[in-house]
């Protein structure tokens, strides 16, 4: 079972989409291990995203996400990290396939909704700079039999 970490933007906040975006993340049957509101402070989101330290977007990019808060959540499920990726879309929102997030709820590549983890070593460092253990609950649901093979 894999876990990934997904922000709702600030953004996907301010334009009250945290409900429909979950949604579309329940309903695909990610279980939610680990949810949150928070300003993100300046350190974080430069940890964050240091692979893009030094890139003509980075300075704006630090600024969109702490302008506002963001909800981070935390999801598990068979192969995680890829389906949430397809259910999210392209970065460049206004190239994302109709039916994914970005395609449907947004049209600029910097504010586009959603972080999502891209592979699986990213999801642990992610997961673990973003939330600690105490706050991630490892539980069952009794529809996972009808989700998980
Ligand atoms: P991802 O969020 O789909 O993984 P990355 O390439 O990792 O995309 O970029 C991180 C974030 O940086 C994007 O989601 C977007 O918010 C922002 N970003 C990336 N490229 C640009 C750009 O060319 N202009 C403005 N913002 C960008
Ligand atoms: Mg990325």
């Amino acid at each position: 079972m894999e876990r990934t970490l997904i922000l709702i933007k600030p953004d996907g906040v301010q334009r009250g989409l945290v409900g429909p975006i979950l949604a579309r993340f329940e309903a695909r049957g990610l279980k939610i291990v680990g949810l949150k509101l928070m300003q993100v402070p300046t350190d974080l989101a430069a940890r964050h995203y240091a692979e893009h330290e030094g890139k003509a977007f980075y300075p704006g990019l630090l600024r969109y996400i702490t302008s506002a808060p963001v909800v981070a959540m935390v999801l598990e499920g068979t192969n995680a990290v890829t389906a949430v990726r397809k259910t999210v879309g392209a970065t460049k929102s206004f190239e994302a396939e109709a039916g994914t997030i970005r395609g449907d709820l947004a049209l600029e590549v910097g504010r586009n909704l959603v972080h999502a983890s891209d592979k699986p070593e990213t999801a642990e460092r992610e997961v673990a700079l973003w939330f600690s253990d105490a706050e991630l609950i490892g539980y069952a649901r009794d529809t996972d039999r009808w989700i998980f093979e």
